[in-house]
C-alpha cells in the first residue's frame, strides 16, 4: 500500500481543481508537521508516499527556479521553505519510500499555450525534482485535464531516467504508453476484473502492475472544511483493501493535510484502525495447523513469502493439499503467486472435501501477487488449491486460510 498526498492553495480555498489564479499568499500552514502524517501512514502499514509537488493549478511546493508561482511567494517560512524537501525527509525518517506527482496540465503557466516551450519548462521542473530529493520510488504522470495538449513525453521520461533509472512511472489511460505501472481505471479503490498484469501493447508483452488510487475522504483529494462525514468507514476501507491488495494490486490511499498542515485527528485515528484491522484479520493463518506434507508443499504453508512450492516443471496444472486432524472452520483464503518468472495461473479453485467429493468454495482466473477471497463459512478436514490451468508450472508462495470471525477485531 502507498499513499498520495494533496496539499497546496486548494487546501486553503475549499477547492479540488484550482484554476491557477490563487494568490500564493493563501498558502500559509501554521503547524506544518509532515512527521505527523508519516507516523499515521506507517501505523496503517503504508510503505511509500507520492507527494503532489504541483497540481493542476501550477503552484509548486518547492522553491523552483522555473517560476515564482511557488512556496517562494507564500508566507510559509517567509518564502524560504521547501515543502517537498520537508515531506521527503519525514517520509524517509519513517521508513517510507518517496515519489512525486508533477501535473502536466498547468492552468497557471503562460507557456502552457506553446507545446514546445512548455515541454522545456516541465522537463526543467522534473529535473529539479529528480536531482534534489533522493531516490524517487515513483513518478506519477497524471492525465487529467490536458485535453488535446501534446507533450513530448518520450523525451521527458528519458530525461527523468538519466537521473532516476529505477523510478516507476505511473501513467493513467491517456499516457499509458509511458507507464511502468498502470491505472486501475476508477478512483473507487476497486479492481473490477480478474487482474492479469502482463499486458499486450503494440505487440509487446510487458509486465505492468496496477495501482488503484482512492481518497480516504470520499471523492476529495484535498482537505475541505466540515467534511468529516465523508471519511471512509473502517468496513469501507477493508472492502477496498480486499478489492485492491486482495486482487494483486497496489492500493494508493489519498490523504489530505488540513490548513494547519496536520492530518486531521479523525483521519489519523481511522488509519490506525485500518492498520490494526488488516494485521488482525490476516494474522491467524489456520493452514499453519495442518498435518505436515512433502517438504516442497510445506513451502506454501510456512508463512514465509520468500519461499514457494512449485508444480512439476513444464506442467499446466497441480494440486496443493491440506489435511487437518480435526475439521477447521474458515471463510477466507489468501493465495500468493511467485512472480519472478511471470504470472502463470489462469484458472483455479479452492476446494473442500465434503460427503465424499470435492466442492469449490472459491474460483478465479488470476492470482498474481496476492488474492484474497471471502465466502460463506465452511468446515472441512481436507482443503485444496486446485490449479486447473497454468501457462507454465505454477509457483505458490503462500496458501493461507482464515476464519474472519475469530481473526476480526471489529467483531470482538
Ligand atoms: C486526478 C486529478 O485530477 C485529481 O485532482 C487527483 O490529483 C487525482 C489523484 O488524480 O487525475
Amino acid at each position: 500500500m502507498g499513499a498520495i498526498i494533496h496539499f497546496g492553495p486548494n487546501t486553503f480555498l475549499d477547492q479540488e481543481w484550482g484554476d491557477g489564479t490563487a494568490d500564493p499568499k493563501v498558502f500559509n500552514p501554521t503547524q506544518f508537521d509532515p512527521d505527523q502524517w508519516m507516523s499515521a501512514l506507517q501505523v496503517a502499514g503504508i510503505q511509500y508516499v507520492i507527494f503532489v509537488a504541483k497540481h493542476h493549478d501550477g503552484f509548486c511546493l518547492w522553491p523552483t527556479s522555473q517560476t515564482d508561482y511557488s512556496v517562494k511567494s507564500s508566507p510559509f517560512e517567509n518564502g524560504q521553505g521547501d515543502v517537498v524537501a520537508r515531506v521527503e525527509k519525514a517520509a524517509r525518517k519513517y521508513g517510507l519510500k518517496f515519489g512525486v506527482y508533477l501535473s502536466p496540465w498547468d492552468r497557471h503557466e503562460p507557456r502552457y499555450n506553446n507545446a514546445a516551450e512548455y515541454d522545456k519548462y516541465y522537463a526543467a521542473e522534473l529535473d529539479e525534482l529528480a536531482q534534489n530529493y533522493g531516490d524517487l520510488e515513483e513518478f506519477w504522470l497524471d492525465g487529467a485535464g490536458s485535453g488535446g495538449h501534446v507533450y513530448n513525453f518520450p523525451r521527458i521520461i528519458e530525461e527523468l531516467r538519466m537521473f532516476q533509472p529505477n523510478t516507476l512511472v505511473f501513467a493513467d489511460v491517456a499516457l499509458f504508453d509511458y507507464g511502468d505501472v498502470r491505472w486501475v481505471g476508477n478512483e473507487n479503490g476497486i479492481i473490477t476484473y480478474e487482474n492479469w498484469n502482463v499486458i499486450d501493447r503494440h505487440g509487446f508483452l510487458r509486465w505492468r502492475p496496477v495501482e488503484a488510487d482512492t481518497p480516504l475522504r470520499k471523492s476529495h483529494w484535498f482537505w475541505h472544511p466540515n467534511d468529516e462525514s465523508s471519511l471512509k468507514s473502517l468496513s469501507e476501507l477493508m472492502d477496498i483493501y480486499d478489492q485492491t491488495v486482495g486482487k494483486g494490486g497496489q492500493l494508493v490511499l489519498g490523504i489530505a493535510p488540513d490548513r494547519r498542515g496536520l492530518l486531521p485527528e479523525a483521519d489519523v485515528e481511522r488509519l490506525k484502525e485500518f492498520g490494526k484491522e488488516i494485521r488482525s484479520q490476516y494474522s491467524n493463518n489456520l493452514a499453519r495447523t495442518h498435518q505436515r506434507m512433502s517438504p516442497n508443499a510445506e513451502l506454501a504453508f510456512d508463512g514465509d513469502s520468500d519461499t514457494f512450492w512449485s508444480a512439476p516443471v513444464g506442467s499446466h496444472h497441480g494440486v496443493l493439499d491440506l489435511a487437518f486432524e480435526k475439521p477447521i472452520r474458515f471463510d477466507s483464503t489468501l493465495i500468493m503467486e511467485w512472480l519472478n518468472d511471470g504470472q502463470h495461473i489462469q484458472r483455479y479453485a479452492v476446494e473442500v472435501f465434503q460427503k465424499g467429493r470435492w466442492i469449490a468454495v472459491a474460483r478465479g482466473s488470476a492470482i498474481g501477487h496476492k488474492r484474497i477471497q471471502h465466502f460463506a463459512p465452511v468446515s472441512a478436514d481436507r482443503v485444496r488449491l486446485n490449479i486447473l490451468f497454468s501457462s507454465s508450472e505454477a509457483h505458490i508462495r503462500e496458501f493461507q486460510v482464515f476464519d474472519s470471525k475469530t481473526g476480526n477485531i471489529a467483531s470482538k
